[in-house]
């Protein structure tokens, strides 16, 4: 069999088509293509292209549910393969969609690929307050603390959450990482965060770099 064109893929969650899209993924894991490619080039655009329709106002709230729905069951069965260890665990990481934003699929997909990379994961979800930060951070003893958000209006919670990691006395301890379709580097320097990362393909590298994770290597 030829390999399999993923536009097929593209379109089938644009369509919010859930069934044809965990075919589609499975069928693509089965002929062998990375998971990374799967993802980053077929998935993520078509995530935007939705956006793009909704701004042009062809979509609405229950078209962008559906594909993103379609997209949770398609990264469902890519987890494994974007999980999977090949080192062991180097930090902990704190993530989660800030206060009043309930977008998660990037910040899963994050998640995911800092786990793949070696990172131990605790996922606060979506919605998150910033004391609930503070309190996981702590918990945790975290090494890392990342915020998500896809909303222009919950982006200032990022630097309350900062703050609020200040007033606790743990801003020392912890690199903190912001991202999300609106979030800057220059956002991100503004609300005195260590680093930003604009996708999932990154991510795993920016948080290295911010805790000098590789400036040991030979
Ligand atoms: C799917 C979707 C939804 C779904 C979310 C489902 C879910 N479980 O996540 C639903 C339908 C619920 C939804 C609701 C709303 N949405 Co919406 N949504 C989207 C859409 C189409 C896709 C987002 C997505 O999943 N992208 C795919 C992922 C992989 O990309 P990503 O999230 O950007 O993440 C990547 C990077 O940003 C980065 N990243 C993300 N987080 C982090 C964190 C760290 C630490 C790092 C390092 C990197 C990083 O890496 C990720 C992976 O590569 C976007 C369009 C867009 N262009 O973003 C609109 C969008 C974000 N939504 C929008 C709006 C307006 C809304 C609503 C207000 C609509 C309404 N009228 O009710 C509500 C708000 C609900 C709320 N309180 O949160 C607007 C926001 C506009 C703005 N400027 O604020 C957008 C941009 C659409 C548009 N073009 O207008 N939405």
């Amino acid at each position: 069999m030829p390999p399999l064109g993923l536009e097929a893929l593209f379109v089938a969650i644009i369509d919010g088509d859930l069934a044809r899209t965990k075919e589609l993924v499975q069928r693509a894991i089965d002929q062998g293509t990375p998971p990374e490619e799967i993802v980053s080039r077929w998935m993520v655009p078509a995530m935007a292209e939705v956006g793009a329709r909704f701004e042009r106002q062809e979509y609405f709230v229950p078209e962008m549910l559906v594909s993103a729905r379609a997209m949770q069951a398609g990264l469902a069965l890519l987890k494994p393969l974007l999980t999977q260890r090949k080192v062991k665990p180097v930090a902990t990481v704190v993530i989660g969609t800030v206060r009043g934003d309930l977008h998660d699929i990037g910040k899963n997909l994050i998640a995911m690929m800092l786990e793949g990379a070696g990172f131990q994961i605790v996922d606060l979800g979506v919605d998150v307050p910033a004391e609930r930060f503070v309190q996981a951070v702590r918990e945790h003893q975290a090494d890392v603390l990342g915020l998500s958000a896809l909303l222009t209006t919950t982006m200032p919670q990022m630097g309350a959450v900062i703050r609020a990691i200040v007033d606790a006395g743990l801003r020392d301890n912890i690199k903190v990482l912001v991202g999300g379709a609106p979030v800057t580097a220059r956002f991100a320097a503004e609300v005195g965060a260590d680093g930003y990362g604009e996708s999932a393909a990154v991510a795993a590298r920016v948080a290295r770099k911010v805790l000098a994770l590789d400036s040991a290597a030979p």
